[in-house]
């Protein structure tokens, strides 16, 4: 019978095929939702659907869990029978070359029998393209120039952490519990919380490497096992992802955990220190180096095992000790960038109370259906509270935002009427707010009787992103200027993979945020993080308190606050200069706008 894998991978094929078809984005969106809903399933998929609790997913409603309970009974549904007969096999690859719509891939496939975009760059450089109805001999250039830019492109693009943790944690699941596996973490990009990465690093401590290697060649989304070896095994996920898996005996676990997370410049630095100490350092361990040979050879970063004398290995037990062992304090993975992380650790100054996600006591930035949000009031107050958090800020965009349903005065009012109403109900503090529009000129989009009765401003940028560096400073300066308190909401309007930060001065927004009243907000949405980590340091550095915020649309997205943390710490950030890490009381006060 299928598994949850197999019926996620064919949820996101209806999806996709949907897609081409031109259906609405919604409803495409919730089938990829149902399948990384059924990815993250810890119950048995048939039990599940057995006992009619696939509707208490997040994401899955009754006409999806009918579709699902089919995939999983039968393999397929009438609803992707249709797709497939309606559309060419390879179709969802073939979309993805510029050049080519559904119609022309229809007519190839028609023609000439092309399934795949290897198929499709044989008949171009055949010459036999043009010969189909329609196509000419620059039809074919083209396409061929299209199938170059879709290979590079599909090298050049990074995956996003929020979907890279959410594999990273199957993955886990799926090989924690292995009997050959003592121990499985995460390294690399992922765990250091950069933005994006561009595979994913697992270290397994085993005395058996080739049972545990084998599990982990059988993972069901699993695509293709790239590499095999005695120690190292890499697979390419069905969503493209590549994953590395590093295997080795327990003793040695800690150093390649270290090793493998990285950043290469981090690492060439402690490499440095380990030779002043008298020692070396690489994948392979700590070892002393031997004073009666003149020069012992370096040992070379990557490869082969190297002629190490096992008898100068220190043995290292943690991360900790492996500092300490090079008289550092410890560097938390966020900060290893070499970004003046080792002198801090080296004199002591390395902040020891980044903020962490236990920290963070109020949800800030939330959207309700009031404007785009897709949970009520109740729902996101009820959804915060569950989570353990003492507050919530409702901020629903401005009238500007017409496209988000932005709300004028008068639903102002009767919002606040709704959360009172609410708040009587739940013992979660809610804060009244806005997500208030910063207009072309820099002005807020409320006039300021309205905004001294709100508990909360976040004021954000929607509109006009293309304006010029010189504009765009004037623009946020003067808005930040306002001399009551406001939050910089997602700071320079970057979507990663899609849209560039603004061209703007960045530091002298800062100044104008320092020298009035405000804080910048780190956002948790996956795509925005925003501000970046220097930012974030730029920020500190002039005393500018930070909000550490998930700008949710739903309640599943309060979880983003983990990708805000991430990103807050990559930027160093300590827990008091967090004010969301404060009691209900200090937030409230801190940030009402009427000072
Ligand atoms: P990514 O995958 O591009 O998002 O970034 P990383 O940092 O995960 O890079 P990756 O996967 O190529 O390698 C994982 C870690 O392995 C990297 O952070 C540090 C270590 N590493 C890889 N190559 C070298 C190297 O040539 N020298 C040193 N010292 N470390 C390396
Ligand atoms: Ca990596
Ligand atoms: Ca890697
Ligand atoms: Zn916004």
């Amino acid at each position: 019978m299928p598994d949850k894998f197999t019926v996620a991978r064919a949820l996101r094929e209806i999806g996709a095929l949907l897609e081409v078809e031109g259906e609405n984005p919604f409803k495409v969106r919730a089938y990829e939702n149902g399948a990384r809903a059924l990815e993250g399933l810890a119950d048995d998929l048939g039990a599940t659907i057995a006992a009619g609790k696939l509707t208490e997913l997040n994401g899955i409603g009754e006409a999806l869990a009918k579709k699902i309970a089919d995939l999983h009974a039968t393999g397929s549904t009438p609803l992707l029978e249709r797709l497939r007969a309606s559309h060419p096999p390879g179709i969802l690859k073939l979309l993805q070359i510029p050049e080519l719509g559904p119609k022309k891939i229809a007519a190839l496939h028609a023609a000439l029998g092309i399934a795949t975009v290897a198929d499709l760059e044989t008949a171009c450089l055949g010459g036999r393209v043009r010969g189909v109805k329609g196509f000419g001999g620059k039809t074919e250039q083209k396409i061929l120039e299209g199938i170059r830019r879709f290979r590079s492109r599909a090298i050049d693009r990074r995956t996003l952490l929020a979907d890279a943790l959410a594999v990273a944690d199957d993955l886990l699941a799926y090989l924690r519990p292995f009997p050959a596996a003592e121990r499985v973490e995460l390294a690399g990009s992922a765990r250091r919380g950069r933005e994006t990465v561009n595979d994913l690093d697992l270290v397994a401590a085993s005395r058996d490497p080739a049972a545990l290697a084998a599990h982990f060649a059988a993972y069901p989304s699993a695509d293709e096992v790239l590499a095999r070896g005695p120690t190292k095994t890499t697979l390419r996920l069905a969503t493209g992802l590549q994953v590395d898996l590093r295997m080795v005996p327990p003793e040695d676990f800690a150093t390649l955990h270290h090793h493998l997370t990285g950043s290469k410049a981090h690492h060439v630095r402690l490499r440095g220190i380990a030779r002043e100490l008298g020692y070396t350092l690489s994948e392979w361990g700590l070892h002393r180096l031997d004073p009666a040979r003149e020069a012992t050879p370096d040992v070379p970063l990557t490869g082969g095992e190297p002629a190490l004398d096992h008898a100068r290995k220190v043995p290292i037990e943690s991360e900790e000790a492996l500092y300490a062992a090079l008289g550092l304090r410890f560097v938390p993975p966020e900060l290893r960038e070499d970004q003046g992380e080792i002198e801090a650790a080296r004199d002591g100054s390395l902040p020891g109370d980044l903020v962490r996600p236990e920290d963070i006591r109020g949800f800030v930035h939330c959207h309700t259906v009031w404007s785009d949000g897709r949970a009520t009031v109740e729902e996101m107050a009820r959804a915060a509270e569950a989570r353990g958090a003492e507050f919530v800020t409702i901020t629903d965009h401005s009238r500007a935002a017409g496209y988000a349903g932005g709300l004028d005065l008068d639903r102002l009012r009767r919002q606040w009427e709704e959360i009172d109403r609410v708040q009587e109900k739940v013992k979660i503090r809610l804060l009244k707010g806005t997500e208030a529009d910063i207009l072309e000129d820099g002005a807020l989009d409320w006039p300021d009787e309205v905004i001294e009765r709100l508990d909360v401003v976040v004021a954000s940028v929607h509109s006009r992103f293309r304006m010029d560096e010189d504009q765009m400073t004037r623009r946020l300066v003067r808005a930040m200027s306002v001399p009551f308190f406001k939050i910089w909401g997602h700071g320079l309007g970057r979507l990663l993979n899609e849209r560039e930060p603004y061209a703007c001065r960045v530091e002298e927004v800062l100044d104008a945020l320092a020298a009035s009243r405000g804080a910048a907000e780190v956002n948790g949405d996956p795509q925005r993080l925003d501000l970046e980590p220097r930012w974030i340091r730029a920020a500190r550095s002039r005393g500018v308190p930070l909000v550490l915020s998930v700008d949710a649309h739903s309640t599943g997205a309060l979880g983003y606050l983990r990708f805000a943390v991430a990103t807050a710490r990559r930027g160093w950030a300590r827990r008091g200069e967090v004010l969301n890490a404060h009691p209900a009381e200090v937030f409230a006060q801190a940030v009402r706008p009427a000072g």
